[in-house]
């Protein structure tokens, strides 16, 4: 019988740990991995089929070029790096290497394409990348930046009172063991659980109070909240005074609200809402969870401001069960983390010693040569391991955070915001904008929303190049037509997936790589505390003949530039094989002398240093990085995880446990007191006040008009049992509602006729598309919802194209988004519905020219 091997779930951001039993390459038998600090043991059903993930008739095997009739022919990997090497140099040398844009490295599994894919821009000068938290996540960062400058999350596991807003964790998940804890919350009478959702969700049903919001209303209902919590006294003055400031601008906004008239306009029971404001502040272990609901949604950001001051007011942080700021392994985007940190600039005692390092361009070059003799190799080994005991301490937090805001190039950092107005003024200057549409890049991301603004247009400035890589945009984003458009106008298009995507059939090329149980790989979810986890995963099995694992594919990609100066990989690389401190301050000084050295990184770690590791290792050798990194900015609580070590040793020996802890390790272990010292401000206090929103608060008022012709609300991407975003490709992996249904209230389904073996067309201003129907007292009157991951264009074994429910993004329209972040209103389409009664093509004729 084939042997248990340890891995980890790659369909949502929990990565719960599996335990797998692999033969032929088939992924035979799954069950969740006890040892796994954080899961425990635990998964939901749906990685039980990731075999269908794995053994997918759809995994590429050949890298393809795209020929003039549309077609697509299988090409040798040195054709495909020898052309694409080529024409990235074409538009670099005749736009601008800024022109070439990636997406991606933002999958559920894996996240170590990045380092790559970014080495690669970075090399030819690129500027402009985004990813999936582009459409969800920025505009809650950009919150969290100005009122703490960091990630916040809730200790649900042993919360009191518990508020999720547009967030189903049944389905979804999202904290460890969401199901076992929401359970415990609801069996215990103690506890209270509190969901904002216009739906009876799963959790909603599960909840204490279910505030059930119309579609879009959540501003009013949480403005109404925070009002009761001034004008019943709940807030926590004793706690604001000592850890908080602005709550004056907060409380003459708030304060004389009618909460009656908010209660009624988001349509909740004002008691009810009174209700759930006074269990909020009857604690201090209350968490909060705004997810999709309201970040794809009106007033997006507003609501992430709103729903913190709930939190703050009441204070609910750094408790046992309440919300807190934890630490990194290596920051998602490093903005939104650094965000803040002004770009180092060394203090009088520092000075000297920086000088120094910058004037040591020698020592880089003598250093490795030392390594031809015996004793020339231990005095390297020496100098170097002593030199980064003086020098880490000192200079370490500020060449790691160059390192990181380097590769993930993330341009203005916004600087420390202690004593500046954050009001509109200061965010019409303080961010970066894309070239052609002027969209706000916060996190070093371009709206997902606004990426075909970039390209659709003549402008010059346009961006030239799409580099894809483990991402469906095509499908994700909104308005699939404009980005097909966008991806057949672009100079080069290039797509980086297992598998042949509706991005991937309309690139020019199509790299086929090794998946995520091919190659080591890991996430950087890694959001928990006081306990915080990483887990590096083991290949399970060879990559698939004909794949390249991505890192060999960005190595050939760059090595087929020929733009790396070759005396510094061979300097690395000689440097390597003195030692892991020899490698590292060689690199140290290459990088400060050679700064575009630093957002090739991951690359340089992987070509130089990956090759001494003991065999089978070289791609961890990023991770080595991001483990010393992690140990620079967060030496205290490494070291209570049992790291230590002077210098570079704390970070290696974090590594060594890394790569040698299959189900994963505690990389940060800190007692409450300390989720303070994460906040980036240096008084450590929290901002209550962000006068930008404040204003945007003020024109809550001012609501687009409904569009007659379209009445109901569309939500559209509903997380559901058996959905997992397009990363299953296999339909066959679902086992209810195969086919993704609209849910429909029975109120409507009756006005409109729907009956349960309906089939309908939903109608958008965008598009049409046919789908069954589930009538369901779950939904609220005048709102429908349809799965997200669903619409699929996936050959069948006879080479048959065939698509199964709804592409939501061909509905969809990537104008209606948020203002200040650009993140799409998904959750709020206006559409109608029709019952199909005739032949459907007759109808679809008729929708296409009622389009407009
Ligand atoms: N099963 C499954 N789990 C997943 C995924 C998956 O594809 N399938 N994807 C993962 C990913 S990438 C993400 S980002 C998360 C997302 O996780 P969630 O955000 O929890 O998922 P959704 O179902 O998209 O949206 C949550 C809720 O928002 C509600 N909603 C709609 N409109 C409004 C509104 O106006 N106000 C409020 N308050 N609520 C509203 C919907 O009714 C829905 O219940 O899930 C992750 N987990
Ligand atoms: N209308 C609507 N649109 C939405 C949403 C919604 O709710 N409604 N949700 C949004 C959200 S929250 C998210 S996170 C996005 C998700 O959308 P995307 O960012 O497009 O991500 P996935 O659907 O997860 O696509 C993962 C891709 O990676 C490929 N892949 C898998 N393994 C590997 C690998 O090892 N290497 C490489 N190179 N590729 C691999 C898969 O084949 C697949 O093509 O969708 C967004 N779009
Ligand atoms: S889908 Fe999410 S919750 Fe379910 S097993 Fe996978 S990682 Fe865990
Ligand atoms: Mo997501």
């Amino acid at each position: 019988m084939a042997e248990w091997q340890k891995s980890a779930c790659i369909l949502c951001e929990c990565n719960c740990g599996l335990e797998v039993q692999v033969a032929d390459r088939r992924m035979l038998k799954i069950r969740g991995d006890k040892d796994h600090p954080s899961s425990a043991g635990y998964t939901c059903e749906k990685p039980l089929r990731l075999d269908k993930y794995n053994s997918n008739a759809n995994r590429l095997t050949s890298p393809l070029r795209r020929t003039p009739d549309g077609e697509y022919e299988e090409i040798s990997w040195e054709t495909a790096f020898a052309e694409i090497a080529a024409k990235l140099k074409h538009v670099r040398e005749t736009y601008g290497g800024d022109k070439i844009f990636h997406y991606g490295g933002s999958g559920q599994g894996g996240h170590t394409n990045a380092g790559y894919g970014y080495a690669l821009m970075n090399l030819l000068g690129g500027r402009y990348k985004s990813n999936a938290l582009a459409q969800e996540k920025t505009g809650e960062a950009f919150v969290d930046a100005v009122l703490f400058g960091s990630h916040s999350k809730g200790d649900f596991e042993n919360a009191q009172v518990t508020l999720f807003i547009g967030k189903n964790p049944w389905q979804s998940h999202s904290f460890p063991r969401s199901r076992p804890t929401l359970k415990q919350m609801a069996a215990d009478p103690d506890r209270t659980m509190i969901v904002m959702d216009p739906r009876k969700t799963e959790t909603a049903a599960m909840a204490d109070i279910h505030l059930q919001v119309k579609p879009g209303t959540d501003a009013w209902c949480l403005a109404a909240m925070i009002a009761v919590l001034f004008q019943e006294d709940l807030i926590n003055h004793a706690w604001l005074a000592k850890h908080a400031v602005g709550l004056d601008e907060v409380r003459a906004t708030f304060a004389d609200l009618d909460v009656a008239t908010y209660a009624a306009r988001c349509g909740v029971d004002e008691e009810l809402l009174r209700q759930a404001s006074r269990a909020i502040a009857g604690t201090t272990a209350a968490t909060t969870y705004e997810d999709l609901g309201t970040q794809m949604g009106p007033n997006s950001t507003l609501v992430s401001y709103l729903q913190k001051q709930l939190w703050l007011l009441t204070g609910n942080f750094g408790n046992k069960g309440s919300m807190f700021i934890h630490s990194w392994l290596a920051p998602l985007n490093s903005s939104t983390d650094v965000i803040r940190d002004e770009p180092y600039r060394p203090s009088r005692l520092e000075r000297p010693l920086v000088a120094a390092l910058d004037k040591l361009g020698l020592v880089a070059r003598l250093l490795p040569w030392l390594g031809g003799t015996r004793l020339g190799g231990r005095i390297a080994a020496w100098f170097s391991r002593t030199a980064l005991e003086i020098a880490l301490p000192l200079v370490g937090p500020a060449v790691a955070r160059d390192l990181l805001q380097r590769t993930f190039n993330d341009h203005r950092p916004l600087g420390d915001l202690t004593g500046v107005r954050t009001d509109r003024e200061w965010f019409e200057k303080s961010f970066d904008r894309t070239p052609v549409s002027g969209a706000t890049i916060v996190a070093g991301l371009i709206p997902g929303s606004a990426i075909v603004d970039e390209v659709n247009t003549d402008h010059p400035d346009r961006l030239r190049v799409l580099w894809i890589d483990a991402t469906n945009p095509l499908h994700s984003l909104p308005g699939s037509q404009e980005f097909t458009k966008a991806m057949r106008s672009v100079e080069l298009s290039v797509v980086v997936d297992i598998a042949m995507t509706e991005t991937a059939r309309q690139a020019d090329y199509v790299l086929p790589s090794a998946n995520q149980f091919e190659r080591w790989e890991n996430t950087f979810f890694n959001v928990e505390f006081p306990h915080n986890c990483f887990q590096l995963r083991k290949p399970l099995m060879e990559p698939l003949a004909g794949t390249k694992a991505e890192p060999e594919i960005y190595a050939e990609l760059i090595r087929a530039t020929g733009l790396v100066d070759q005396r510094v990989l061979d300097r690395l690389h000689r440097a390597a094989g003195i030692s892991r401190e020899t490698w590292l301050l060689t690199l140290f000084i290459s990088m400060r002398t050679k700064p575009e050295l630093m957002g090739m990184a991951s690359y340089l770690a992987y070509e130089t240093l990956g090759p001494v590791l003991p065999a089978g290792r070289q791609q961890t050798a990023p991770v080595y990085l991001f483990a010393l990194s992690c140990a620079i900015f967060n030496r205290d609580s490494v070291t209570r995880a049992g790291f230590i070590g002077k210098g570079a040793a704390q970070g290696n020996a974090l590594y060594e446990a890394i790569v040698d802890s299959p189900s994963g390790v505690v990389f940060t272990l800190d007692e409450w007191k300390h989720a303070f010292n994460y906040l980036r401000y240096p008084d450590r206090r929290f901002r209550l006040a962000f006068p930008l929103m404040l204003e945007e608060f003020g024109r809550l008022a001012e609501q687009p008009a409904n569009d007659p012709r379209f009445p109901l609300v569309l939500s559209a991407g509903e997380r559901r049992a058996f959905t997992a975003n397009t990363i299953y490709r296999d339909p066959t992996w679902r086992r209810r509602d195969a086919e993704g249904a609209l849910r429909i209230s029975p109120q409507d389904a009756e006005e409109l006729g729907v009956t349960a073996d309906s089939r309908v067309r939903v109608v958008t201003a965008n598009g049409a598309a046919e789908s069954t129907v589930e009538i369901t007292d779950t939904m609220l009157p005048g709102h429908i919802s349809l799965p997200n991951g669903m619409g699929l264009d996936e050959a069948d074994e006879h080479g048959v194209v065939r698509r199964v429910g709804v592409a939501l993004n061909q509905l969809t329209d990537h104008r209606r988004r948020d203002p200040f972040l650009g993140t799409p209103w998904h959750k709020n389409v206006p559409a109608r519905v029709e019952v199909l009664v005739e032949a459907p093509a007759a109808r679809i004729a008729e929708t296409t020219s009622a389009r407009t």
